[in-house]
């Protein structure tokens, strides 16, 4: 008996192979779907829980003008998850069933932000270690194999640089003020280095997804890749702010042409994922409040649209 290829699948493979777009109505292999929407909605988690720990200093800025900056950045990352949420219900994903997931604890968000912010140099180290690393990440994403994630990652890339320069100015002047200044941009990057690192996702033996995203080209590069290129993009820029990286192996390898670097806390990282990190149950407890404070905007929202439609039904008979 031959097997044969459905032209669907077909014209699937050689779009992929074509570095084309995969667009919502293509047929597509019911795993790329799920990966799909297991990547795109814990990134859409990632922005808005990702409000949390910067949008704590708001109130607590300060100066009229780091307020605004900062208002404006938290705020730049809820449409981010908005976006994010849209690509994911092009996929057939449900938004409230993708919240209920969240809030549940069915769905990851990542790492990082389970880490609390506790002064407000932590806001300019977010912005540049933690905005960096996003950069580096979501970059290769706008040439994603899927047509709605690539396409939103393009407008979040411009903002997220955005973000990273306003964090990395907001430590130059920090660093331009006083000792106690100076010691608190040091004490937030060694607080925020080494979990930034494992936002890049486990190593590559032991990354389950990886070889099957990268197959499908909605990942382009592997982890560890884009964790290498961040860790050679981020020491000359720690050099010229003047804070030393917390870890004792990181040189040059002037034969590999990159920077050598320590070994990740692996453990640490499993404990943060399972719902352990330090402030997984605040984040989460946050949200959940939030979500349910929300019903009214929800339900006012729902009549609003359900009378606009009726409208519309009536106009046109
Ligand atoms: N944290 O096989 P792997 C932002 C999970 S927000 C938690 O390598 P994959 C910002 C992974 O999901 C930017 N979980 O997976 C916002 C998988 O779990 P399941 C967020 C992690 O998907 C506000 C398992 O571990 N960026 O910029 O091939 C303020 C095995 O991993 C993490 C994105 O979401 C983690 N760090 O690769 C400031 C980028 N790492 O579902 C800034 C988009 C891994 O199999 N996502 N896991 O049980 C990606 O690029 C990829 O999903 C990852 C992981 C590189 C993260």
């Amino acid at each position: 008996m031959t097997t044969t290829t459905p032209p669907e699948a077909e014209h699937f493979d050689r779009t992929i192979e074509r570095d084309q777009r995969i667009e919502p109505r293509d047929w597509m292999p019911e795993d790329y779907r799920r990966t799909l929407v297991r990547q795109v909605a814990q990134h859409a988690h990632s922005e808005i829980i990702g409000m949390q720990p910067e949008g704590n200093w708001i109130t607590r800025a300060p100066s009229l003008r780091r307020k605004a900056i900062l208002l404006a950045k938290v705020q730049d990352e809820a449409g981010h998850g908005l976006y994010l949420y849209s690509a994911a219900e092009t996929l057939g994903a449900d938004r409230a069933d993708l919240t209920a997931r969240l809030i549940s604890g069915r769905q990851k968000y990542s790492s990082i932000f389970n880490y609390p912010a506790l002064t407000f140099a932590d806001v300019g180290v977010i912005g540049w270690l933690v905005d960096g690393a996003a950069i580096c990440n979501q970059v290769p994403l706008c040439r994603s194999s899927y047509g709605p994630y690539a396409r939103a990652m393009i407008r979040i890339c411009k903002e997220e640089s955005f973000h990273q320069r306003q964090g990395y100015e907001l430590l130059m002047t920090m660093m331009r003020g006083t000792d106690a200044q100076r010691r608190m941009v040091q004490d937030a990057t060694n607080r925020w280095w080494w979990p930034s690192l494992m936002m890049f996702g486990p190593p590559d033996h032991d990354s389950p997804n990886t070889a099957r995203s990268m197959a499908w080209k909605i990942k382009r590069h592997t982890n560890d890749e884009l964790r290498q290129r961040f860790v050679d993009m981020t020491v000359p820029q720690a050099e010229a702010l003047g804070v030393t990286l917390p870890d004792p192996e990181l040189r040059w390898n002037p034969e590999r042409g990159h920077y050598d670097f320590g070994e990740i806390d692996w453990a640490e990282f499993k404990q943060v994922v399972s719902g352990n990190g330090p402030c997984n149950e605040q984040r989460i407890t946050h949200r959940r409040r939030a979500h349910e404070e929300g019903a009214w905007v929800r339900e006012a929202a729902a009549a609003h649209a359900a009378k606009q439609a009726a409208r519309t039904r009536e106009v046109a008979a």
